[in-house]
């Protein structure tokens, strides 16, 4: 989540699940973690328990978590910028913030340059271009010697950011001279950066530096704003700004939980990074009970954008190569993008350890070229949603499908089973016939009239593999078979070996170039068993590296080289088969540190050098972690240490210096190139370097506080007729829906809809409306309503209830509709598919729809 990642520099939660026993106070917003993670909310009850921690809970609708809070405060779906912009400006404004550790541990005191202009009135930042709906992000760099390079996501100034066209390419390759230009200039031309040189006031009063900037952004965010924009009571909002303040300093933590309520938005990503700024104004990051708990869904949803699913990166968030980056050639991508300073200085090590483990003999680092010029590119955005509409437009041919059930649970559903009923051949992976797999014969279609072939394999489920899974704070965490999968069913890592297996054999004689990385790929894991399983602890072994020579396992990522000499097929999860043992398996009772293996290097709390003050010693007593022993000349406390083990407090590089010997011994964000956690992002956000509230794509209100309505950078499709929005202040639409889970089902219901006793317990699809709503249009507790957006309608039951806050705006009273997404037209049970509400559209950084927050109307009735 580049929210965190921009800002922290790792994109994953800081803290365990554990470790929110050590809080003295929980904000859990943005998720209703009692109903969705109910094992993982006895920790919160334990701090409850133990310490007397204050629970808080913010949410449009009142849940089962809100009910085990201390404090409930209801917000208006899409409006938590605006709420924890209020909670940052009550920070700045009432001095709350920890100031020692602000100055020391952030970039507050840095200056900006003189180009930069706030979003103010307007809603958009200097650098804007109306014509190509970008962002310019030289004009929000660092007043001299800014860093063109952000830790997660890699290089980005002198990008285009991978969306112009071909015709633009000159352009942006011209911009990147420039800025090496710029960088080169300043120091000679010789040496890395400087930071030293770069402009900075350390008494924060500078009218251009990051601190007064912050304080003059968020100072529009007062109670009065939040009560106006979120429509949560002032008083509720300044009991939940006090509590936290209270909760927050020397000796207390506090610690925040999010999960898809924050990160289904327009504005998703900024959200999380506004969330971020805040936990360090208040200094709660890297400490004992403090962080940011981003809870994560699926079983294993971490690993899977770890090593790595997504279509931009490769395992370990290395950048996948772009043809419209400086990415032409080996050396051009190791160049631009390996960082001169901090973490990301050791790019090279990691790219070509990868490349190693993955071609083996054929990749020579020497002579990369190779093997590079064969690899793939990409030109665009192939995220998940422009494929599906490129998949009905019948410009995807075919379609794998393991573990996903998108004509349910991706946004417009319609549009999706239309686009896999465009396909020529379909093959689902599953243990379930999910709607993704029977499209053919839904919603009314003629079976004889699709042409797509559609292989249905029977997929094995947990207990019938071995495997890891990478759970939600980071841990990965192994599970052996219990039993074998039945019948034809097999494990996906079958399904895969055997079709790559079976593809190099196809190709094993091919003489065309690009074929090379065909025949080049390592495919060489031992099998096991009657069915030829490939054995999955191997392919851990690879993934944690080892060293070419003999085969013998490296013990981290320090190890690893840049000459060809080591492979690791995914840097992050280096060392977790450190020592030839499978580190995953540990399973010590009553031990968090010996109890699986949590990526990076095993550390279970991120940054947690922030623990303790800038000379090395804990904050206080209370909240103690890590601290550096004199004696012994190292790092020590109750965790591995996220830091050099044996770099003093005391160490200050020396002017020019590179890599990790230019973060001094006194800044805890490692990753960062100037080991500052980012309170204003001078790169790498493509929607602004400081988060704006704009209201959703689809809102019954205009934005209260800037002209702009909704984030800028969100990408639409305005062209296509079969995916409208609903526009702002729609009258045909005038209500707000979200949608969320139930403990009883999971995400698309595709295993839950065929279990007798779940479906005893949660029968069918209801939306909740407010007592008010229902009188209003006449609707009857359990009497069935129409609920239709200008993509589609569907019919359900209503469950008239007094969980449903009406919230007001302007003197007008706005309504929320909310509906579980768990029904499908499959299974014992069966229900509309709420997803056909939704229409596609795409945050500016991560392409994620906004199924937290759109508009539709209500009507009684099955119309
Ligand atoms: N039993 C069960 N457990 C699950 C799942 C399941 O389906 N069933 N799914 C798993 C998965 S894949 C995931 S990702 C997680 C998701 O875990 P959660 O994110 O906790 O789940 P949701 O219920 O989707 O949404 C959380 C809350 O966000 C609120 N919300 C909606 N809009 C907003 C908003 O604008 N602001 C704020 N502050 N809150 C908002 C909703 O009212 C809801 O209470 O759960 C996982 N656990
Ligand atoms: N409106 C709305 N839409 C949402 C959300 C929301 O809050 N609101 N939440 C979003 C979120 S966070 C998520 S995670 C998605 C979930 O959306 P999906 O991932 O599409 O939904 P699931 O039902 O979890 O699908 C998982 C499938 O994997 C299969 N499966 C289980 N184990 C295995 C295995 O070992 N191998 C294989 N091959 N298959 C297996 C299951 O049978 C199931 O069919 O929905 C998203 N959509
Ligand atoms: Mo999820």
């Amino acid at each position: 989540m580049p929210g965190l990642g921009i800002t922290l520099g790792r994109g994953g939660a800081t803290t365990s699940l554990q470790d929110l026993q050590n809080a003295d106070c929980i904000l859990i917003e943005g998720s209703n973690m009692a109903e969705a993670h109910p094992v993982g909310f006895r920790h919160p009850m334990l701090a409850k328990e133990k310490n007397g921690a204050k629970l808080i809970h913010v949410d449009p609708r009142f849940t089962r978590t809100s009910a085990l809070s201390d404090i409930y405060a209801p917000l208006r779906p899409g409006t938590d910028i605006a709420f924890l912009g209020g909670l940052i400006n009550y920070v700045l404004q009432n001095e709350r913030y920890f100031e020692e550790y602000v100055k020391a541990y952030t970039n507050a005191a840095t200056i900006i340059t003189e180009e930069f202009r706030d979003a103010d009135v307007t809603g958009l930042f200097s650098g804007w271009d109306e014509e190509t709906q970008q962002y310019d992000m030289a004009k929000w760099s660092y007043a001299n010697d800014s860093p063109r390079y952000a830790a997660s996501g890699g290089s980005q100034l002198g990008s285009d950011n991978g969306e112009k066209d071909a015709g633009s390419e000159a352009d942006s390759s011209g911009t990147t001279d420039k800025e090496q230009e710029v960088v080169g200039q300043d120091l000679g031309g010789t040496s890395g950066q400087d930071l030293d040189s770069r402009a900075s006031d350390e008494t924060l009063q500078h009218e251009r530096c990051v601190f007064q900037i912050l304080k003059r952004h968020f100072s529009r965010y007062t109670p009065e704003t939040v009560e106006k924009v979120c429509g949560t009571p002032k008083e509720a909002f300044l009991k939940v700004a006090e509590t936290v303040c209270e909760n927050s300093g020397r000796d207390r933590t506090t610690a925040l939980v999010y999960s898809v309520g924050w990160t289904q938005h327009s504005t998703g990503v900024q959200l999380i990074r506004t969330a971020a700024i805040l936990q360090l104004l208040l200094g709660n990051i890297g400490r004992p009970g403090g962080g940011i708990m981003a809870l994560r869904g699926h079983a294993t949803i971490q690993g899977s954008t770890d090593i790595a699913t997504l279509y931009d990166i490769l395992p370990g968030y290395l950048p996948i190569p772009n043809a419209k980056r400086r990415h032409g050639t080996w050396e051009e991508y190791l160049e631009s993008e390996t960082a001169e300073t901090g973490w990301w200085s050791n790019f090279p090590k990691y790219a070509t350890s990868l490349f190693k483990a993955w071609y083996g003999e054929a990749f020579d680092p020497a002579r990369g070229e190779e093997v590079y010029s064969k690899f793939p590119r990409i030109d665009g955005d192939h995220s998940y949603y422009p494929t599906i509409m490129a998949m009905k437009d019948r410009e995807v041919e075919g379609c794998f499908v393991f573990g996903q059930n998108f004509a349910v649970g991706g946004p417009h559903g319609k549009m999706a089973r239309e686009a896999l009923r465009s396909l020529e051949w379909l093959v689902v992976l599953d243990a379930y016939e999910i709607e993704t797999a029977t499209a053919w014969k839904l919603d009314g279609v003629d079976p004889q009239s699709c042409d797509t072939e559609v292989f249905l394999m029977p997929s094995g489920l947990v207990a019938e593999k071995d495997g890891s899974f990478t759970q939600t704070q980071r841990m990965l965490q192994w599970h052996d078979k219990a039993v074998e999968p039945p019948e034809d069913a097999r494990s996906d890592a079958w399904f895969m070996y055997h079709l790559g297996r079976r593809i190099k054999e196809l190709y094993a004689d091919s003489e065309d170039p690009r074929d090379a990385l065909i025949k080049h790929l390592t495919w060489d894991y031992p099998l096991e068993g009657a069915h030829d399983e490939p054995e999955i602890e191997a392919i851990l072994k690879e993934i944690s590296g080892y060293y070419v020579e003999n085969g013998e396992p490296v013990d981290g990522f320090k190890d690893l080289r840049d000459d060809g000499t080591t492979a690791c097929g995914g840097w992050i999860y280096c060392g977790s088969f450190a020592g030839g043992v499978n580190q995953t398996r540990r399973r010590k009772a009553q031990s968090d540190s010996e109890w699986g293996w949590a990526w990076p290097a095993d550390r279970r709390t991120l940054y947690n050098r922030a623990s303790a003050d800038p000379e090395g010693k804990p904050w206080s007593e209370r909240k103690k972690l890590v601290w550096w022993d004199e004696e012994k000349g190292e790092w020590t406390g109750g965790d591995v240490p996220d830091f050099e083990r044996d770099k003093p407090p005391s160490y200050r590089p020396e002017k020019g210096a590179k890599g990790m010997a230019a973060i001094g011994g006194d800044v805890p964000f490692i990753m960062n190139e100037d080991g500052r956690g980012w309170l204003f992002a001078p790169v790498g956000l493509k929607d602004g370097p400081l988060p704006v509230h704009y209201e959703p794509l689809e809102s019954p209100v205009p934005n209260a506080l800037y002209r702009q309505q909704r984030n800028p950078g969100l990408k639409l499709f305005p062209g296509r007729p079969d995916n409208p929005y609903n526009y702002p202040e729609d009258p045909r639409y005038p209500h707000v829906v979200t949608t969320y889970r139930l403990t009883e089902h999971h995400t698309t219901g595709a295993m839950s809809r065929w279990n007798p006793w779940l479906n005893e317990l949660q029968p069918e699809l209801f939306c909740e409306i407010s007592p008010e709503l229902a009188q209003e249009e006449g609707i009857e507790n359990a009497g069935w309503v129409t609920v239709e957006t200008s993509r589609g309608k569907i019919h359900c039951k209503a469950l008239v209830s007094d969980r449903i806050p009406v919230y007001r705006f302007d003197g007008r009273r706005v309504h929320t509709i909310g509906l579980p997404y768990h029904f499908g037209p499959n299974g014992l049970v069966t229900g509309d598919v709420v997803n056909d509400l939704l229409p596609v559209s795409l945050e500016a950084n991560v392409s994620i729809h906004e199924a937290k927050a759109f508009t539709a109307n209500i009507k009684k009735g099955r119309l």
